[in-house]
């Protein structure tokens, strides 16, 4: 299949693509809208990813799903090979690049702004040479000591996620008296060791972490602190989509509710990380975040 060809927000994933667009000059970090939130859209190309239950592991429908984010307003899309969720296997580097390489030239030759969900410095530097515009790493610098040399000797903006541990191990280092100040702190450590490295200030997007190494109650009181992490410098990206507080909050008859089921309280997160100032929100359904995302832009006065 021409992979360049798409249909804008239209159809399952899998569904042909008949409209054909020529390749378009590469989406730069600086053309990110100025007046709102941006909308980075998640693509896992995984077997395993919890909340889109693999759905794109197969090249083609991943890259047409990818374009069909772009075409219907992501900002951004971020192209990861390897799952983050707790317990998920490690995928080798290999395998890992040879799920996403062709994914993030293809959608950077389409004019998307791409950046990679990756732990390993050497994908990262093989997804930059591709293309990818930014580096996102859920790690908190606990898997490869190499990134922060990499990231300053490529300058490209880095998102910086606080977590604990790795995602075996996870889940058993949630405890926390004040879940806001530490998240700050190992935060502020963790950036130390980038700007020992070399990296500049303003290449660093802060991340909370939501739902690593964090229970429900504690993902809800980083949001209600979220001025804590704007105050702190640098942009912030916000990832609460449909995770697992969101489904245990939306619990029916004792059951956390379904991934599908998600979207809504996600969106309502999303208009609340903008009016509290996120630069970024990383999500699935483009339309029903975009649409938050703007409405709290009119809201704030801006665009
Ligand atoms: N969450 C996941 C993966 N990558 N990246 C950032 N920066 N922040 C996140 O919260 C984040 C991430 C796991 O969620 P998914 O499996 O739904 O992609």
């Amino acid at each position: 299949m021409d992979s360049l060809a798409a249909t804008p927000g239209t159809g399952p994933a899998t569904s042909p693509l008949p409209v054909v667009r020529p390749p378009r000059p590469a989406a730069k970090f600086e053309d990110l809208p100025a007046g709102r939130t941006a909308l980075m859209g998640i693509l896992n190309v995984t077997p395993d990813s919890f909340s889109d239950g693999g759905q794109f592991d197969d090249l083609d429908s991943a890259i047409s799903h990818g374009l069909r984010m772009f075409y219907a307003g992501a900002d951004m899309v971020d192209v990861g090979g390897e799952s983050t969720r707790p317990g998920a296997e490690q995928v080798p580097a290999e395998e890992e690049q040879k799920r996403i390489l062709p994914v993030v030239e293809t959608l950077v030759k389409a004019g998307a702004l791409v950046s990679v969900d990756t732990m390993n410095a050497a994908t990262a530097a093989k997804a930059v040479d591709a293309g990818a515009a930014i580096v996102n790493d859920v790690s908190g610098l606990n898997f490869d000591p190499k990134m922060p040399a990499l990231i300053a000797e490529r300058g490209v903006p880095y998102v910086l996620t606080h977590r604990r541990g790795d995602a075996g191990t996870m889940d058993q280092h949630a405890d926390y008296d004040d879940v806001t100040a530490e998240v700050i702190e190992e935060l502020k450590s963790v950036r130390s060791k980038f700007f020992d490295a070399g990296v500049k200030p303003e290449q660093i997007i802060l991340d909370p972490g939501l739902g690593f190494s964090k229970r429900a109650e504690q993902n809800w009181e980083l949001l209600r602190n979220m001025e804590a992490f704007t105050g702190m410098g640098h942009p912030v990206l916000i990832g609460a989509s449909r995770k697992r507080f969101i489904g245990t909050l939306l619990v029916d008859a004792g059951k956390a509710a379904p991934v599908e089921e998600r979207d809504q309280a996600t969106a309502a997160i999303s208009a609340l990380a903008a009016h509290h100032g996120a630069w970024a929100v990383r999500v699935h359904d483009v339309a029903s975040n975009l649409d938050a995302i703007k409405a709290a832009a009119a809201w704030g006065g801006g665009r």
